[in-house]
């Protein structure tokens, strides 16, 4: 058996809907490229996902081709992982729709973020966002993933396709793997800068509530300056501090420091000094990202080369997948 059939399989998918924030970067993408030695990596730009909210079409492009850019610059290397566009890949569409059949409506109502973005876009809650786990489902079992680095947000859905993944097992007989999720300890659920009981979200209508990963330094440090955080003037973490103690997971994911360590750096410093720190730190992390995203935007071609390839590989690994899925529900083979 080679070592890449033995290796054990990661997906995860982003959305195009926007510049990365930090809680994207910090919760999912920056665990990514670690895990490439060691499994069988997969990632994509999931725009099929993206569209169960309304997009401008240009602009959902444009969003593409940048968000693939800036996954490349998280450090993915496409030679060694799998990394291509959802939508370059139709076995997914296909496989969602077998899924949708093991899947309850009752189960899916019950997803978080279907009533929280149904309340936000209430003038078009459509078919799609409400079976957007479906999908996500899909996404992950065509590759039997074993693993599914993910953010703390969406721990419920990957829990739907276990479900999914069980129930379809139990109808026609072993077959998909329950994928596990993986969330990072620090940083799985990075907090709006302007509202911290809220998650920091790509597509959140203050600007100063997110940094995004391509800000320049002084947005960081300006956004950080301007975090609402509480009247007091301790740097601890403690319950109801909820935005200081959202700056310091944000310290802590950066730097590596524990909440100690940071509480002693700060002792008898106030606020000012700490959100300055922090929107330093953050910058000089994020500063190669930024370096990096820049060439690459301007390589059209080689971006076109990679994803191209990213989608032949995807499809070649799903199609047997899905050839086998339509041979146990019981579909007359095609030829
Ligand atoms: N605030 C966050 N903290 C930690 N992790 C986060 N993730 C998202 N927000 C945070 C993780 O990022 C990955 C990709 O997310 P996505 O783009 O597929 O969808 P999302 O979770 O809906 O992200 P956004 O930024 O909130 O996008 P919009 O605004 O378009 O809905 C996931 O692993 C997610 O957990």
């Amino acid at each position: 058996m080679s070592e890449t059939i033995a290796k054990k399989t990661i997906f995860s998918g982003i959305q195009p809907t926007g510049t990365f924030t930090l809680g994207n970067y910090i919760g999912a993408i920056r665990n990514w490229g670690p895990l490439q030695d060691e499994y069988n990596c997969i990632y994509s730009i999931v725009d099929m996902h993206a569209i169960t909210v309304r997009q401008e079409p240009a602009k959902l492009r444009q969003n593409t081709l940048e968000a693939y850019a800036l996954l490349l610059a998280c450090g993915i290397d496409p030679k060694r992982s799998t990394a291509f566009i959802q939508s370059h890949n139709p076995n997914h569409a296909e496989l969602s729709w077998i899924l949708s059949c093991s899947t309850q409506f009752g189960e899916l109502s019950r997803m978080t973020q279907f009533k929280v973005k149904s309340e936000k876009h209430s003038d078009d809650v459509n078919a799609g966002l409400f079976t957007y786990p479906v999908l996500m489902a899909a996404d992950i079992l065509a590759y039997n993933a074993d693993l599914v680095p993910i953010g703390a947000d969406q721990k419920q859905h990957l829990e739907l396709a276990r479900n999914i993944a069980g129930r379809f097992n139990q109808k026609y007989g072993e077959f998909f793997t329950l994928p596990e999720p993986y969330i990072p300890k620090t940083g799985a659920r990075v907090m709006s800068l302007q509202d911290p009981t809220k998650k920091m979200s790509k597509s959140d209508e203050n600007p100063n509530a997110c940094i995004f990963i391509l800000d320049d330094k002084d947005t960081i440090i300006r956004k950080f300056k301007r975090a609402v955080t509480d009247s007091e003037a301790e740097v601890c973490y403690r319950e109801g501090k909820d935005g200081i103690n959202n700056l310091m997971s944000i310290y802590s994911a950066v730097t590596g420091k524990s909440f100690d360590e940071i509480t002693a750096e700060f002792a008898g410093k106030g606020y000012g000094d700490f959100k300055i720190a922090v929107g330093e730190a953050v910058a000089d992390h994020l500063e190669p990202v930024r370096t990096g995203f820049a060439k690459l935007i301007e390589d059209k071609a080689y971006l076109k080369e990679c994803y191209t390839a990213g989608a032949e590989a995807a499809f070649k690994m799903t199609r047997k997948t899905l050839s086998k899925v339509y041979r146990k529900v019981g579909f007359v083979d095609a030829r």
